[in-house]
């Protein structure tokens, strides 16, 4: 009996389901909805830019929308998705596992997530107008203003409780739940990078938690911990904010790079290049990039050896995942490549993420920071990672581990002219944003001057390819759905622990605990996996 066939009840029995696969698509259909929510959003406001005055929405709902687009994609899809979603579901089977270490706790993490996501959308629509800060939720700005800021903040709060519960749970469960003979050198690098996760999760979470809740006191108390008139700090509250919200970049970036590393050994029929580099990289960019967080603020007034100290330290996080990128591209050297669309999507991340990684370095060296800091190019440089990064990843993710999750195939045309449209669109809306930064367009501005126009009609039009592509995309996976063919046990050839059971997989996902007993990618026996 497979995971999906019924257990009696209906949609009871998912919503209190503690296998993990049920919890994995628990959070998958609740972030897709989001998603779609923040993207259509984001149309709306390119849509504004085709005039650059007064045009279609005013300036203060801009603002509202921003902040709400911001606050969606990162908080609700973009820091949970990997982890809550494919982690879920695929590292207790990557490890050989029956579930993860504590289901019920899991079941909690995802209700803390639909909590949260539910505070988020009631902000819009009680007290006194949406939230207008942007999703940074600065000070002083955010603890002047009367928009609904206190429910948006909590709201992220609740969201950081699901993050926390998710990242001990996966720890946990790595350290203890493996098959036996799965040794930590023998663990698919997606669990590695699970790993690494799970460590940034538990160790900064917090942070952001003590830093929501400030403001919330601010607001209601005045207790002046961030008000300068009453001897607080408003610097104060961007180290806070970003000692967490840099690292989050991680969360985000390293469950993809994990991602990546199983889809490109499958379609290069090679065991993956560099195993141990790696996996210790993951470790390396969660250490580093935990220590970098004052890169976003340069201008906001620090000492200029903390500059510099900063600055450094962010050039030298860049180093492991150069070092990825470099055993990407040694383990497609000569292998037998199959240009599958997860690994077209796979690839398309490497090269989107490299545009995005290299922008950052830009922006870490401090004369280039002072001429780019708040304009557009920091909204290319962000989506370039963010989107491009993570958000292919993740439907990477998707065209990879579809037929495992439903049993069911998707058509594979449609999946290329949905790749055709997103990476077109994608790059025509973000590269231009990239240019109109260095021209000197600010971001978060609601009007525009003449000469940024042409750029702004580049950027609109891109927009529109790319959502079509994603309609296209997820219209795909939705008509699989119901009329998708059955998929096979393993329709890639891929020799990792998933692909050895059937598709769905069973309820306990293995008959018998398999015994492990080389590492996860031994495409080429002889040679050490
Ligand atoms: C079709 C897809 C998308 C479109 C058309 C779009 C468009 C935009 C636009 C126009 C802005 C406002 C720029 C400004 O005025 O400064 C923005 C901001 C932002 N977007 Fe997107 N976006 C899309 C997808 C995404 C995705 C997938 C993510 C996250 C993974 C994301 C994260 C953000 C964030 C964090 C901001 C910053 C909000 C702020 O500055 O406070 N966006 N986006
Ligand atoms: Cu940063």
């Amino acid at each position: 009996m497979s995971y999906l066939d019924p257990q009696g009840g209906g949609l009871g029995s998912w919503l209190t389901a503690t296998d993990h696969k049920r919890i994995g698509l628990l959070y998958l259909t609740l972030m897709t909805v989001f998603f779609f929510v923040a993207v259509g959003i984001g149309v709306t406001m390119r849509l504004k830019h085709l005039s650059g005055g007064d045009y279609l929405i005013s300036a203060q709902t801009y603002n509202a929308l921003f902040t709400v687009h911001g606050v969606i994609m990162i908080f609700l899809f973009v820091i949970p998705g990997l982890p809550a979603v494919f982690g879920n579901f695929f590292m207790p089977i990557l490890i050989g596992a029956r579930d993860v270490a504590f289901p019920r706790l899991n079941l909690l993490s995802w209700y803390f997530f639909a909590t949260g996501a539910t505070l988020a959308v009631l902000s819009l629509f009680t007290g006194n107008g949406p939230p207008d800060t942007g999703w940074t939720f600065y000070v002083p700005f955010s603890i002047k203003t009367g928009t609904n800021v206190s429910l948006a903040v909590f709201a992220a709060f609740v969201l950081g409780l699901s993050s926390i519960l998710t990242g001990l749970n996966f720890i946990t469960t790595i350290h203890r739940m493996r098959a036996p003979g799965m040794t930590w050198h023998r663990m698919p690098l997606f669990v590695w990078s699970l790993y690494a996760t799970g460590w940034i999760q538990v160790l900064v979470t917090p942070i952001i938690g003590i830093t929501l809740v400030l403001v919330i006191l601010e607001r209601f108390f005045n207790i002046g911990v961030f008000d300068p008139a009453k001897g607080g700090d408003p610097v104060l509250y961007q180290h806070m904010f970003w000692t967490y919200s840099h690292p989050a970049v991680y969360i985000m970036i390293v469950p993809a790079m994990g991602v990546i590393t199983e889809i490109i050994p499958t379609f290069s029929r090679k065991s993956i290049f560099g195993y141990k580099a790696i996996a210790y990289s993951s470790i390396a960019i969660a250490g580093f990039g935990s220590m970098v967080w004052a890169h976003h603020m340069f201008t906001s007034g620090m000492a200029d050896t903390a500059d510099f100290v900063f600055s450094l330290l962010t050039f030298i996080v860049a180093v492991p995942s150069a070092i990825k990128v470099f055993n990407w591209t040694a383990t497609l050297y000569k292998g037998s490549i199959e240009m599958a669309p997860a690994m077209l999507y796979a690839l398309s991340f490497v090269f989107l993420f490299a545009i995005g990684g290299l922008t950052g370095v830009m922006q870490g060296a401090l004369g280039v920071n002072v001429h780019l800091h708040d304009t557009y190019f920091i909204v290319g440089h962000f989506h370039y990672v963010m989107f491009g990064g993570t958000g292919f990843a993740f439907f990477a993710a998707l065209l990879y581990w579809f037929p495992k999750m439903f049993g069911k195939m998707y058509d594979t045309k449609p999946a290329y002219a949905a790749w055709g449209l997103m990476f077109v669109g994608f790059n025509m809306l973000y590269f231009t944003m990239l240019v109109l930064g260095t021209m000197g367009m600010p971001r978060r501005y609601y009007a525009h001057l003449p000469q940024f126009h042409n750029a702004h009609l580049v950027a609109t039009a891109g927009s529109w390819l790319l959502a079509a592509g994603l309609l296209v995309l997820f219209g795909n996976f939705l008509y699989a759905l119901f009329r998708g063919r059955k998929a096979e046990a393993n329709p890639w050839g891929g020799i990792t622990l998933e692909w050895t059971i059937p598709s769905p997989p069973p309820q306990e996902n293995f008959a018998e605990i398999p015994t492990i007993t080389a590492g996860p990618y031994a495409y080429n026996p002889g040679r050490p996996g």
